[in-house]
This record gives structure tokens, C-alpha cells and sequence, in this order.
């Protein structure tokens, strides 16, 4: 069994995270975690936070001489940030009065999380919903990334759209719509968009969201390619594929749709417009169209795995919205703004590839299982 627990605030010393359950022997390179960390620190749109942040991760436990133990792996990020909030953020009690954040950002876990834990300093809250927690599900997944690669699975993701400025026509999701080029215009784009001209139009919308204080909510795609037949199952709801997907995508913060290949627009469509025919060549299967986006029957069908996830704009705006300030009670006309991000969608596209990875390496360990990496791959070639 495959499973992971992180800790953290985001202006701690540091996060933490506890994996368990990946077999023994698996090579691990902290530079291709490393890499993924970095990959989600750009973006167009990111704040002052991320060049203060040089995420790199030190693995404590777990994994000796470049692999695996078969032991519960520890992983740290430091917050570089934390020399600036040490008082304000120490675990001993403090000499100094603190200044409470009382007044909420409608669209926050503010609200909802002061009310739930009778907290009256909100900061108390925005410390651990803060998307500084999607730093360690990356790093986890730059985990599950190394054992899926394996099994010659390999994941990406992109910008489809930010606001009202998107692809016509996104796309095919089939296996020839996603040839390596197309990655590496990707993450040649500031904004993680393989489209030159699309990218730019992307940038000049979270300009003009900036000049008026406000926020971006866009749309990205993740991709998993070279998967097996037989990932998944029907038998239980809990065991779907694309339930456990849309569980792993919907956890990540500002995450308020997703939809699995066609989705809405196959909602919107008759079957025979919609469903994917199936072809058989040698010993090799194949569809015609891949409007599953990879998952038929909550199984995987060997076509690409595509998840499409909506992001809603961050709640912290440089004009912020009317709201309550906790301490009164009173409606007051501006709620608070912080340092923020005007768009975080290229970074959340990335947060996706670590949440399919981690999904993917645990529908793996489940059917191929093993105790080792070889005896693993003895299940997966038998
Ligand atoms: C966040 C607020 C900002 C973001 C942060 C998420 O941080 P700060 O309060 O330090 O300016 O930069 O994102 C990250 C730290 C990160 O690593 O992605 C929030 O309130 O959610």
C-alpha cells in the first residue's frame, strides 16, 4: 500500500513530507525532484514569494546510496522564508504582541477556517491552506514520476486558457496529438503553452488583471502517456480511475472542476459523436478518437490519460472585495491584500502532473505490486 502525509506552514522553517509503501530498489534522483520543483515556481503571474523560495528537497530517510530501502522515505523543503517570520511564527510562545489578520478575503479558506478551528488570528489559518503546500506534493510525485518511468510512463501538463483567452481548438488528446516538440514548446513558455502566439495573449491578460488588482482562473491539461490496459477498476466506486483522479485534482487549492477527456462536451453531445472506436492491428489495440481521455469503465484503455482541471482566480486581490472584519464583526468595504500571485495556473499545471503521478504509481504498486522494483517489473512483463 502506497500512501504519503505532508506537514508544514508556509512561513515555518520548513515542509515536511512521509511516504511509504514505494518497493525497494528504486533508483531516485533528488536533481529530477529538484527539476520539478523549480518547474513549479515559474509561471507567468507568480509574486515576491517565489524569488525569495529556491525549492530543493533533502531526503532524510528512506533511500541510501541513490535508492530505495523499502523503508518510509522523509523528504524536507526548506522555506527560505522563515528568517523573516521566526518570531512571528515560533513554536515557543514570544515575547512580542502580534498583530491578528482578522479581516477575511472572500474566496480564502480565511472564513471557513477561523470559523471551523475558533481560531480569532486568521494567520493561524492561512499558514497551512496556503498553496506553499503544493511544493511537497510535488516533490512526491517527482517520486511516483521515477518509478512510473520504469514502465515507460511519462507525464506532462499545460496552459489551455487563462480567463476568456484560450485554444479554439485544443488538443485532439489522442497519442499523435502529443509528440515530444509539443512538450518542449511547453516548457520553452512562460506561460507552459505550446502555442507562441497564444502565450503572449496569455501574458498580456494577466497584465491587464494586474493594472486593475485583480486575479487570473484559467484551465490546464495533464497528460499521462504510455500507460498499461488495466489500471483502475469498475468494481468498486473508490477504485475508479477517474474518481481517484478527480479526488488527487479537486485537492489542489483553487482546483473547482476537472473533467476527464471530452467531459462537459461529451455532456453536451449524442454517442455517436462521443464514443471512441476501437481498432486492433497484430497484437496492438487502439482507438480511433480518445474522447475517454484514456479511462473506460474507471480502467485504464491504453490511450493518453488526460485530466482538464479548472483553476478559479486566487482570492487575494491587490483591489480586494468588500467583506467582515472578524474581530467587530462588521462589514467593512475592503477586505485585506498581502504580497500574492496574479496567476498561478502554469504552477497549478504542474501540482496536476505530481497528483496524476502519485495516483498512477499507486494504481501501479496495487497491480503489479512487489517488494522490489524487479520483482515488480517481473509482474509487469509477465
Ligand atoms: C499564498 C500566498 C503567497 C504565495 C504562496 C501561496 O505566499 P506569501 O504569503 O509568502 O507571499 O506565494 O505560494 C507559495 C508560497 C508557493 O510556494 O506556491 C497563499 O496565501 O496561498
Amino acid at each position: 500500500m502506497f500512501r504519503f502525509l505532508t506537514a508544514g506552514e508556509s512561513h515555518g522553517p520548513c515542509l515536511t513530507m512521509l511516504i511509504e509503501g514505494l518497493p525497494a530498489g528504486l533508483t531516485v534522483e533528488k536533481t529530477i525532484i529538484d527539476g520539478d520543483l523549480r518547474r513549479r515556481q515559474g509561471g507567468y503571474g507568480r509574486g515576491g514569494r517565489m524569488k525569495i523560495e529556491k525549492d530543493a528537497v533533502r531526503i532524510l530517510s528512506g533511500v541510501r546510496h541513490g535508492k530505495t530501502l523499502g523503508s518510509p522515505i522523509t523528504l524536507q523543503i526548506e522555506n527560505l522564508d522563515w528568517v523573516n517570520w521566526e518570531e512571528r511564527m515560533n513554536a515557543e510562545p514570544v515575547e512580542a504582541s502580534m498583530d491578528e489578520v482578522t479581516r477575511v478575503r472572500p474566496g480564502h479558506a480565511d472564513f471557513t477556517g477561523a470559523m471551523k478551528y475558533g481560531h480569532s488570528d486568521v494567520r493561524n489559518v492561512i499558514e497551512r491552506s496556503s498553496s506553499r503546500e503544493t511544493a511537497s506534493r510535488v516533490a512526491v510525485g517527482g517520486l511516483c514520476r521515477q518509478l512510473l518511468a520504469h514502465f515507460g510512463v511519462t507525464i506532462h501538463s499545460h496552459v489551455l486558457s487563462i480567463v476568456d483567452v484560450g485554444y479554439d481548438n485544443p488538443p485532439a488528446m489522442t497519442r499523435e496529438a502529443y509528440p515530444p516538440t509539443f512538450w518542449e514548446a511547453v516548457e520553452a513558455s512562460p506561460m507552459r503553452c505550446a502555442d507562441a502566439a497564444l502565450t503572449e495573449k496569455m501574458i498580456a491578460r494577466i497584465l491587464e488583471a494586474k493594472r486593475d488588482g485583480d486575479t487570473c482562473g484559467g484551465v490546464f491539461e495533464v497528460v499521462a502517456l504510455g500507460l498499461p490496459i488495466g489500471l483502475g477498476s469498475y468494481s468498486q466506486w473508490d477504485r475508479r480511475l477517474g474518481a481517484r483522479l478527480g479526488m488527487a485534482m479537486m485537492s489542489i487549492p483553487s482546483v473547482k472542476a476537472m473533467e476527464i477527456g471530452a467531459g462537459f462536451v461529451a455532456a453536451h453531445s449524442t454517442g455517436s459523436h462521443v464514443h471512441d472506436v476501437l481498432r486492433h492491428e497484430g497484437d496492438a489495440w487502439s482507438h480511433l478518437t480518445n474522447n475517454a481521455g484514456g479511462v473506460e469503465g474507471g480502467i485504464t484503455d491504453g490511450e493518453p490519460l488526460v485530466a482538464r482541471v479548472g483553476v478559479k482566480p486566487i482570492p487575494t486581490l491587490a483591489h480586494p472585495l468588500p467583506s467582515v472584519d472578524l474581530a467587530t464583526g462588521e462589514n467593512i468595504d475592503q477586505s485585506r491584500y498581502e504580497r500574492s500571485d496574479v496567476c498561478v495556473v502554469p504552477a497549478a499545471g504542474v501540482v496536476g502532473e505530481a497528483m496524476m503521478a502519485i495516483v498512477l504509481a499507486e494504481a501501479f504498486i496495487e497491480k503489479y505490486g512487489g517488494d522490489s522494483i524487479d520483482e515488480m517489473m517481473r509482474h509487469f512483463h509477465s
